[in-house]
């Protein structure tokens, strides 16, 4: 409760940050997205991460300013790095979308000012949605989707693999993107069964028509089975954690 006043005033007085976590292709290396990861700059608290908070936020509703404004900051970001010239092979920023966010029926305006206010290509903005979104209330869902779709961005399934939410929703959503939720990332180099199931999603993909991320690698030997797999752009500490703007920025400048 107390946060739910706290997080009220946060907003208010800007005291979010967005981190950035660099999306790489895996065979050159090079910085093709990146990953906008909210964080809480707290006055006593210190900084906080969004599973401290987006909860709260979600609960509250207060995810729908507090969206808005990630959502136009990450925007202006983008732009910002474009007009530098350190974005050139940087073709999209990705930012999460909660549930509650989704379902609000303002969401779409919002995007679409976000882009405006900031004159970001709509291309170059991508949706990460979760995968548990896509089971209820199918044709709202669809609505939005098909409104945002409309403006010319592009949506990932964020965590793909562990809802329990059907494969036909591919069939039926506009998506674009895949990305395949890090656990079964990890110890692929060890489990081979993880591995095909990996190899599995990015064979889906190709047949699909969706470009496949795979995120939380940690380790080289992960990197490689990936890359054998051709196609998996990559995401994960073993590139880079979640950077402040600045660093993401320099970062941008001497290259991966
Ligand atoms: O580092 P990480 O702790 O950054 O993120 C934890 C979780 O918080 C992830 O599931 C991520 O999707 C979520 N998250 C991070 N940033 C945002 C954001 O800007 N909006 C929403 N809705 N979720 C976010
Ligand atoms: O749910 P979502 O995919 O949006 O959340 C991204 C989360 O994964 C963030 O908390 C981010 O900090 C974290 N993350 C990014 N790369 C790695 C990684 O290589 N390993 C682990 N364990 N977490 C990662
Ligand atoms: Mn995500
Ligand atoms: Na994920």
């Amino acid at each position: 409760l107390e946060l739910t006043g706290e997080l009220q005033h946060a907003i208010g007085d800007e005291q979010f940050e967005l981190h950035f976590q660099p999306i790489v292709e895996l065979q050159a290396g090079n910085i093709v997205g990146c990953e906008a990861l909210v964080r809480w700059g707290h006055p006593r608290r210190g900084r906080l991460a969004p599973d401290e908070f987006i909860p709260v936020a979600e609960d509250t509703g207060l995810i729908v300013p507090l969206g808005a404004w990630i959502l136009r900051t990450a925007c202006m970001q983008m732009v910002r790095w474009q007009a530098a010239g350190i974005a050139d092979d940087m073709r999209s920023m990705s930012v999460n979308v909660s549930t509650r966010q989704l379902r609000d029926p303002g969401f779409p305006a919002e995007v679409r000012s976000a882009l405006a206010a900031s004159g970001l290509d709509p291309a170059c903005l991508t949706l990460e949605i979760t995968e548990s979104l896509l089971v209820d209330d199918r044709m709202l869902i669809l609505q939005q989707l098909s409104q945002l779709k409309a403006l010319g961005l592009r949506l990932a399934v964020d965590d793909f693999g562990t809802g329990y939410s059907v494969l036909s929703y591919l069939q039926q959503f506009p998506i674009d993107i895949l990305k395949i939720d890090k656990s079964f990332v990890a110890g692929m180099e060890i489990a081979p069964d993880r591995a095909k199931l990996v190899r599995g999603i990015v064979e889906l993909g190709e047949s699909l028509n969706l470009q496949i991320v795979a995120e939380g690698i940690e380790r080289a030997e992960q990197a490689a089975q990936l890359r054998a797999m051709r196609g998996p752009l990559g995401q994960g500490f073993l590139y880079s954690r979640p950077l402040e703007p600045d660093a993401m920025t320099a970062l941008l400048r001497r290259g991966m």
